[in-house]
């Protein structure tokens, strides 16, 4: 095959590809056998040009589509001026990052970093210190309060306080001060906070566990349990927030301001890695130079894209898209109700649905999903996660769940 533009000489298959990843590249994933080449917006193309409906954009990662204009646009610009100066000197687009961002989430400063995980691991050591410095707590005694089936990354820390066998096993030794209760359980935590408690740490809907939405009130709950605790309350809106679930935060559904917010994914918009932890002055004020870093956190590229994506989101557009699809989501999904779906689980843009066992594990619907053009991913079991971008349309709506019908009425 002769070389041509953007194709190799030695164009490889789809199936050329997977099996030269087999020897080199760690299996520490057990992918679709998709190779995607290409995206715009809602649609994958894979290396033989077959396209795909993307359900589940990142795992909300791609909020805004794959390659949306505005944000390549703003890439390509800062990539033709400055890409990185570490936080050794300051950068020309930091500041503007900062604010508004601090704006659209009602907070006053901003910890720039890049993977999520590393947002929650800056939380966890804000927070520790807030309680040191602020509260009193006794050094090396500080607690924080988690929620079993928690998904919060997978450093060596995150995953001392995860419930997930697989996540933990061959990891330890672990690390010491979480306490693990169960989700939805205001009592459980009630009992679980001391004086010892930096801060209670929660998705405001668990996403990994199956996309879990707590009881009305429970996040109400937690804020004043918090807040009469005296102890921080912490929500991880890595994948809840930045529009998913029809609101700019997943915490605005019962008008809660958490103390820390945690932000990823989507506030880099597919393009480069960005997360930050917000909060009050009160608490990132403990930090002090040479005291928390990252060589990436911050850097001119990421604060321009980020601002990029920050600027969509001040319009309500997006959120507004995902609620209003997100009915369409709902009525769809409580169609399928007793044609192959059990249960499902809905809020915006963002649905776990559980797909009864005898047709088939959720690795299986979504292998045959696949075949029919419909990229998703499952998460225990036989529940699948949909998740489209916010761009999605109607029809395309409308088609993913057409073909999730499909799939379900072939049964086994
Ligand atoms: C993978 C899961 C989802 C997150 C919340 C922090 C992080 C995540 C609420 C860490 C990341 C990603 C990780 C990604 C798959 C995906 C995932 F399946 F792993 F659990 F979405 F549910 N807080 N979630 O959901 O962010 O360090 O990854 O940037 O393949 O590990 P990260």
């Amino acid at each position: 095959m002769t070389a041509t533009a953007d194709v190799p000489a030695r164009a490889r298959t789809s199936a050329d590809l997977i099996s030269a990843e087999e020897p080199v590249l760690a299996h520490n994933y057990h992918p679709l056998p998709v190779v995607v080449a290409r995206a715009e917006g809602t649609w994958v193309e894979d290396v033989e040009g077959r396209r795909y409906l993307d359900m589940l954009a990142g795992y909300s990662a791609l909020n805004f589509g794959h390659r949306h204009p505005a944000l390549i646009e703003a890439a390509h610009r800062q990539l033709d001026r400055l890409t990185l100066t570490s936080r050794a000197f300051h950068n020309d687009r930091l500041a503007e990052f900062a604010e508004r961002l601090a704006e659209l989430t009602g907070l006053d400063m901003v910890l720039p970093m890049n993977t999520g995980a590393e947002a929650v691991e800056s939380g966890i050591k804000v927070a520790r210190k807030w309680a040191y410095e602020v509260k009193g707590v006794p050094a090396d005694q500080a607690t924080i309060v988690v929620a079993a089936e928690n998904f919060h990354g997978r450093t060596t820390t995150i995953v001392s306080f995860s419930t997930d066998e697989t996540a933990r096993a061959g990891f330890g030794p672990f690390t010491p001060g979480f306490r693990i209760v169960p989700y939805n359980d205001l009592a459980a935590l009630e009992a679980a906070v001391d004086e010892t408690t930096a801060a209670v740490l929660l998705e405001p809907i668990q996403g990994e566990a199956g996309v879990i939405i707590p009881d009305p009130g429970y996040l109400t709950g937690v804020r004043e349990l918090t807040r009469r605790k005296g102890c921080l309350f912490i929500a991880d809106e890595i994948q809840s927030g930045l529009g998913r679930t029809g609101r700019t935060l997943a915490v605005e559904h019962e008008s809660v301001v958490p103390d820390v917010l945690l932000l990823g994914k989507a506030l880099g918009g597919g393009i480069v890695p960005v997360s930050a932890v917000v909060a009050g002055r009160d608490v990132l004020g403990v930090l002090r130079p040479g005291e928390h870093g990252s060589t990436f956190g911050g850097n001119p590229l990421a604060a321009a894209v980020g601002t990029a994506v920050v600027e969509l989101l001040e319009t309500g557009e997006f959120q507004q898209r995902a609620a209003d699809l997100g009915v369409l989501l709902r009525d769809g999904l409580a169609g399928l109700v007793g044609k192959g779906v059990v249960g499902f689980r809905a809020r915006g843009l963002w649905a776990g649905v559980d797909v009864d066992p005898a047709i088939g594990t959720g690795r299986e619907i979504s292998a045959r999903l696949m075949r029919e053009g419909v990229l998703v991913k499952d998460t225990h079991g036989s529940t699948i996660r949909l998740a489209p971008p916010l761009t999605i349309t109607g029809e395309e709506l409308e088609s993913a769940l057409g073909t999730l019908a499909k799939v379900l009425a072939e049964g086994a």
